[in-house]
């Protein structure tokens, strides 16, 4: 399964070719994909003309192609396929590699256990990184992997931090409670410890969380990846604070997410989670064998919201409410914007940060281009406007992010507005 945040504020899902869906077109054929509204639960049916069966990844006709290719501003592809050193060196991990874009526009690419700066431009290896000590942490042994918050607090410096993972493609596969943080562009870069609570993990998948921590759930204690070969849920949600350099418990659901589930940073906030399909067609609860490793598991068809600690409690009516961004096109180290919010007539702010935020193209616990960069905010950083409106003044700082849509949140007292869409441009 894959899903996206679109910019009404709905979730795209896109789907395989299944032989049972509960969607259905009005053909009254299956929908294997649809756009979920997660305030009103309301579902549309989309038609998909071919079939999404895994895509997203790194391949071709071949499961074995350890290549890129380039498409050009209109998407449209060369039709060339470069090598890829790291991929080559790396086989059998040539899929879903975890990339990250880094602020002068060079790439950090990891597979396996193995990691580089990468120079697309000039087809270039820029700088291999140690490896990461551990099991392997790509498919099918995925971990999650993410470039934790860029702030202004940390010079907007990159830093990677990559968790989970296992052992071998098969179904008895230990799995990894380590996760490694680096930063790529430092003038030693050396990966740095620590473990997830818990015990090992795969396919636990990282979501960046608006308060600057990392949300990881989802996944399996035992196995890898593909159908019928996990076991052993991994039902708590972990909080990493970067920080403090520390993990907390912070929930348990009681449904297992397993292969194909997918965890998404909605506009109010909260993080919604779907999938578990361990099954390569859906499995009805009524048909589940217990001691059937390829039967073990019904197909998920319920979706969860989780709702950080920072709308917990009353903490969701401190929200700063009427949000108004006066520019809706953003450069980075380009435009300053003015946003405005109304905050309760008895609330007199401390604190505020503006986050520009990308959740990403969400598969295989990756969640492609997720980034969240914190908005320089020029002084005086809050301005009493006046009745309960407030402003600030903010510009994307000047980093090399992807183009596209991002969401802009405001974050008074440590509570977020609900985000707004804008857009960022690269001239
Ligand atoms: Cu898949």
């Amino acid at each position: 399964m894959h899903a996206a945040l679109l910019s009404n504020g709905k979730v795209v899902f896109l789907d395989k070719l299944e032989n049972y869906t509960e969607s259905k077109l009005p053909t009254g054929r299956n929908a294997y994909s649809v756009e979920y509204d997660p305030t009103t639960h309301e579902l549309s049916p989309l038609s998909l003309s071919s079939n999404a069966f895994c895509c997203g990844d790194i391949r071709a006709l071949r499961n074995n192609n350890p290549t890129y290719e380039l498409l050009d501003k209109q998407g449209k592809p060369n039709s060339r396929s470069i090598p890829l050193d790291i991929l080559v060196k790396n086989q059998p991990y040539w899929m879903y590699p975890f990339l990250h874009l880094l602020r002068d526009g060079t790439l950090f690419v990891f597979t396996a256990k193995s990691s580089q700066i990468f120079d697309v431009d000039k087809n270039r290896i820029i700088r291999q990184l140690p490896d990461l000590k551990g099991l392997e942490r790509t498919y099918p042994n995925t971990g999650g992997s993410v470039m934790l918050p860029l702030t202004k607090q940390n010079n907007y410096k990159p830093q990677i931090m990559i968790c989970g993972g296992g052992e071998i493609d098969d179904i008895f596969s230990a799995t990894d409670e380590t996760c490694g943080t680096i930063s790529p562009m430092s003038a030693k870069p050396e990966w740095k410890m620590t473990k997830m609570p818990g015990g090992g993990r795969l396919m636990v998948e990282g979501t960046l969380l608006l308060d600057g921590t990392v949300l990881w759930l989802n996944g399996a204690r035992l196995g890898c990846q593909g159908f019928g070969t996990a076991s052993n849920p991994a039902l708590e949600a972990l909080i990493y604070d970067p920080q403090a350099e520390s993990w907390a418990t912070a929930g348990k659901t009681d449904i297992p997410r397993m292969y194909h589930s997918v965890a998404l940073m909605l506009l109010d906030g909260t993080i919604l989670i779907a999938g578990s399909n361990p099954n390569e067609m859906p499995l009805l609860e009524e048909n589940v064998v217990q001691d059937n490793p390829t039967r073990a598991y019904a197909t998920e068809f319920r979706v969860e919201k989780y709702i950080p600690h920072y709308l917990l409690e009353n903490k969701a009516e401190m929200r700063p409410t009427e949000m108004r961004i006066r520019d809706k096109i953003l450069v980075p180290g380009g435009t300053i914007t003015t946003i405005s919010f109304d905050l309760n007539s008895n609330h007199v702010p401390k604190d505020v940060k503006v986050l520009l935020y990308h959740g990403g193209f969400v598969t295989h616990s990756l969640h492609m281009g997720q980034v969240m960069v914190e908005m320089e905010s020029l002084p005086p950083k809050l301005k009493y406007f006046s009745g309960n409106q407030w402003t600030v003044e903010a510009r994307v700082p000047d980093i090399k992010i992807a183009p596209g849509p991002y969401v802009i949140y405001v974050v008074v007292d440590g509570v977020p507005s609900i985000g707004q869409f804008v857009s960022i441009q690269i001239y």
